[in-house]
């Protein structure tokens, strides 16, 4: 492995920060719901209730804890940190006049404390966080006033800390709006009755996409080091036989995946996303000049997130998930508490698949396991599951890289300091290397502990994953 390689953790504002009324920040929308299995057919009204307990409100309390946890981090080693920044801390109804000078200086502490320790800050700007009031003054992301003011929100965080940061990631997930339930999360998108929501869908992509690819283009003027990377959940889908119609299932199930990154990485619409478009039969308006900007604003570096894979085939039952994504079940592989099937070779499937289509250096942005930790009687947490899962998982890595000549230069770990669950809410789904006592109902001490990956981690990174 490269001496440089950037093993660290990922985390997002509104699972890990809280603080959600504290430093001018605005009402995000999290705030007000969380849990992607939640977030269909409801009125804005119907979720704004100050007296439910909402997980981002407090979260885990980086906000006072960073200095804590990011010592925690240096103590393991980490050369690295994927983290996002709350758009709404730096402008609290996405459309104020002045940037919240407050949530600024938040984030210069932040990353003043991770350049301390040589960690590498690794920014998203949008992690499944917008204000509030951009959901009910443009209707989120169906509305084109978006790009703007998102472009304008970069403008301000990367000239800000142009200094500080060098890697930027411009979407979470960002075809993860194409998945049941999650325009919420991934847009602000709330669907009317009698609308079309393909083309909804299809048109708040498109504006998703000239966003991010103004954002490369106006940060490279702000800095021409920086390094932009977009974020895939990527789905690694097995057809469950050889027979061919199986293999076109899975070919199908990847449209939606390239549709985002040939755009992202190639610089337009290929023949992949207009056989998506039509097999969708997705109408949506594009303006002149978006296809040059496109073509301008590719990114430098594929980032993914990567926690199970899936099987596809006629007739299969979709008994299966795996963050976000359903499927069929693979009957040679064992499955999390949640169901998602653990399959390590799989990370080194998809490495090369991604890599052989676009040769881009590629990052991995997210990989880890959700799991109930039981603390011992001394207060202990034995975690070997988590061990063994990340174990196989960089080994996997490694073969990628060693055997297969993948070019990768990062691996962000999910959840390195336990978080609220994106997709359901809740706490007892823990991925982390350290415990936070703090239970679904929000109540405890937020004490951090030491978990037993914790050294495990800490040992993988000191020999730069020669010991496993
Ligand atoms: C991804 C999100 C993360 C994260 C992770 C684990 O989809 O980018 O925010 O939470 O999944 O999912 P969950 O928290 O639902 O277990």
């Amino acid at each position: 492995m490269n001496k440089n390689f950037l093993w660290g953790g990922a985390s997002a504002a509104n699972q890990y920060e809280g603080g959600y009324h504290e430093g001018g920040r605005g009402l995000s929308i999290n705030d007000v719901e969380m849990g992607a299995s939640h977030g269909k057919k409801r009125e804005i009204h119907e979720y704004v209730h100050e007296d439910i307990y909402y997980p981002s409100h407090k979260a885990v309390d980086f906000y006072h804890h960073y200095q804590e946890d990011i010592a925690l981090m240096a103590e393991m080693g980490f050369r690295c940190y994927r983290m996002s920044i709350a758009w709404s801390r730096i402008y609290p109804h996405g459309d104020d006049e002045y940037p919240n000078e407050e949530g600024l200086k938040f984030y210069d502490k932040v990353f003043d404390e991770l350049l301390k320790y040589n960690i590498e800050p690794i920014v998203t700007l949008h992690h499944f966080e917008m204000p509030l009031a951009l959901v009910q003054k443009y209707g989120g992301w169906r509305n084109r006033q978006l790009i703007d003011l998102s472009v304008r929100y970069a403008k301000t965080v990367m000239q800000r800390y142009k200094n500080k940061v060098k890697y930027w990631i411009t979407f979470n997930e960002i075809n993860s709006l194409f998945i049941a339930g999650t325009p919420w999360h991934q847009a602000g998108i709330i669907y009317k009755e009698d609308e079309n929501k393909v083309d909804v869908m299809f048109q708040a992509a498109h504006y998703q996409l000239v966003a991010s690819a103004l954002t490369v283009i106006e940060g490279k003027k702000i800095n021409p080091d920086f390094q932009f990377g977009n974020m895939i959940l990527y789905n690694c889908c097995y057809a469950m036989s050889c027979r061919p119609e199986d293999q076109i299932l899975v070919h199908d199930k990847l449209l939606p995946i390239y549709y985002f990154s040939d755009v992202q990485v190639r610089g337009r619409y290929t023949n992949t996303c207009l056989a998506y478009q039509k097999k969708m039969n997705a109408h949506f308006d594009k303006e002149p000049g978006d296809e040059d900007i496109l073509k301008q604003g590719t990114v430098d570096f594929y980032s993914f997130s990567y926690y199970a894979s899936l099987v596809e085939g006629i007739g299969v039952e979709h008994s299966a998930n795996g963050n976000l994504l359903d499927g069929g079940k693979n009957p040679y592989l064992e499955s999390t508490s949640w169901g998602w099937q653990i399959d390590p070779l799989g990370l080194r499937i998809s490495l090369n698949r991604i890599y052989d289509r676009y040769q881009i250096p590629l990052f991995i942005s997210e990989n880890g396991i959700g799991a109930i930790d039981q603390q011992e009687t001394d207060g202990s947490i034995i975690d070997d599951y988590r061990i063994d899962y990340l174990k196989n998982h960089i080994k996997a890595l490694k073969d990628a890289i060693e055997i297969d000549y993948v070019d990768c230069f990062g691996y962000a770990m999910w959840g390195p300091i336990d978080m609220i669950s994106a997709g359901t809410g809740e706490m007892k789904k823990r991925y982390g290397f350290v415990y936070v006592d703090l239970n679904d109902r929000g109540e405890g001490t937020f004490q951090r502990k030491k978990k037993k990956s914790f050294y495990w981690y800490q040992n993988l990174i000191k020999t730069n994953a020669n010991e496993l």
